[in-house]
């Protein structure tokens, strides 16, 4: 069932070793074959880099809800779009320690702290710092995505126990325009750098269903594996039309194509955490397998994204289930002795 003559695509992954440079051509020719190779061919990959084949399960919580200055035309909390999303300020330790620890009893050993800001302030960051101190107090990873950072505010985010900050590119660089005018891809990037270069991981993916070109996905699975070295964790966001946003409106993407996606993000990055992300309540049980036999290993658990729902915790624990897929244990977890 294989395509014509095969591109050697898959070199094996060497951890902490950057790949590519991949081209747009040759993420396209992926994103063509005939799915059930695609998939093979993920999988594969996936066993390699992934013996243990656990998911991993990180909660996240808006810390700081609406009212944004940025116009990304995706985003329910952008003060320019009449989306009901009610502006809240940055919550309070205690109270995100309440979440946090919850979200620890549920299972989750990731915690994504968002904030609906275009770049935090000094003092924003600050406050940032106490809520990450305090959360990875828990013995949890701590994660959080705030905006664009200067280099100081990520060096500071570091120094209080940052594990991973989440920035994404969305789409390609070609369609970006159509999807904000507020910010330029380079700024992305230099958020990107800046992160790094504090030695935090990176989290960084996308958005499909924005009206894009297949081209376009490509074009993103490019600039993300080309990274120097690709992120850590990939996040591949299917679209939430939330009424009131300029992409409302968009044409779905056909399932598929999102589980290819899935499947270019783990042969391009074969070391990285591949995140199911946004968009699962649209998805339907038989479609998320299929994201996992891609390679995905990573989803969104809780019954809230940032502002829009999940599906319900009860749910999520029924899918791995039937699926006989265990969640990622942290190494407390798997230190401590059997109840
Ligand atoms: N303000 C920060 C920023 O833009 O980086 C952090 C929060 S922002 C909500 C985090 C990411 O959520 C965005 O980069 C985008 O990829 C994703 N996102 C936002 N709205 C979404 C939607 N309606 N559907 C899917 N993903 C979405
Ligand atoms: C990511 O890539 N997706 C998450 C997380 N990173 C921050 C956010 C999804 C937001 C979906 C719409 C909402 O609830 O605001
Ligand atoms: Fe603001 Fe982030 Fe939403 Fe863009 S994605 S409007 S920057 S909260």
């Amino acid at each position: 069932m294989t395509v014509g003559a095969e591109v050697t695509l898959h070199r094996p992954a060497k951890p902490g070793r950057a790949h590519g440079p991949w081209s747009v051509e040759a993420i396209q020719v992926l994103l063509d074959k005939p799915l059930m190779d695609l998939v093979y061919q993920a999988q594969t990959v996936h066993r390699e880099q992934f013996p243990e084949g656990d998911i991993e399960l990180a909660t996240l919580l808006s810390v700081k809800t609406g009212g944004c200055p940025e116009n990304c035309g995706y985003c329910p909390q952008s003060a320019e779009f009449d989306t009901g999303v009610k502006a809240q300020k940055l919550m309070e330790v205690d109270e995100v320690l309440r979440a946090a620890k919850a979200a620890q009893d549920a299972g989750a050993t990731r915690f994504c702290m968002g904030a609906a800001w275009r770049a935090p302030k000094d003092r924003d960051v600050e406050k940032v710092a106490e809520l990450i101190e305090a959360v990875k107090g828990l013995g949890l990873q701590t994660c959080a995505t705030l905006g664009m950072l200067e280099p100081h505010q990520a060096q500071a985010l570091k120094s209080a126990g940052l594990d991973y900050y989440n920035h994404n590119l969305d789409t390609a660089p070609e369609y970006y325009t159509d999807v904000v005018q507020t910010r330029q891809y380079q700024d992305r990037l230099d958020t990107l750098a800046a992160v790094r270069a504090a030695g935090i991981n990176v989290c960084c993916g996308g958005i499909v269903g924005m009206g894009e070109e297949p081209v376009h996905r490509a074009g993103l699975i490019a600039q993300l594996a080309n990274l120097e070295p690709y992120p850590e964790s990939v996040p591949i966001n299917s679209l939430v039309r939330v009424p009131g946003t300029p992409l409302a409106d968009s044409e779905p993407i056909d399932a598929f194509e999102f589980v290819r996606m899935i499947a270019v993000a783990r042969i391009t990055m074969p070391r990285a955490r591949v995140r199911l992300s946004a968009g699962r309540q649209q998805l339907g049980e038989a479609v998320q397998a299929l994201c996992f036999m891609a390679g995905a290993n990573s989803i969104f658990y809780g019954d809230k994204l940032l502002v829009t729902g999940n599906p319900d915790v009860e749910a999520d624990v029924q899918l791995l289930r039937k699926l006989g897929l265990q969640a990622r244990r942290t190494q407390q977890q798997l230190e401590e002795p059997c109840a």
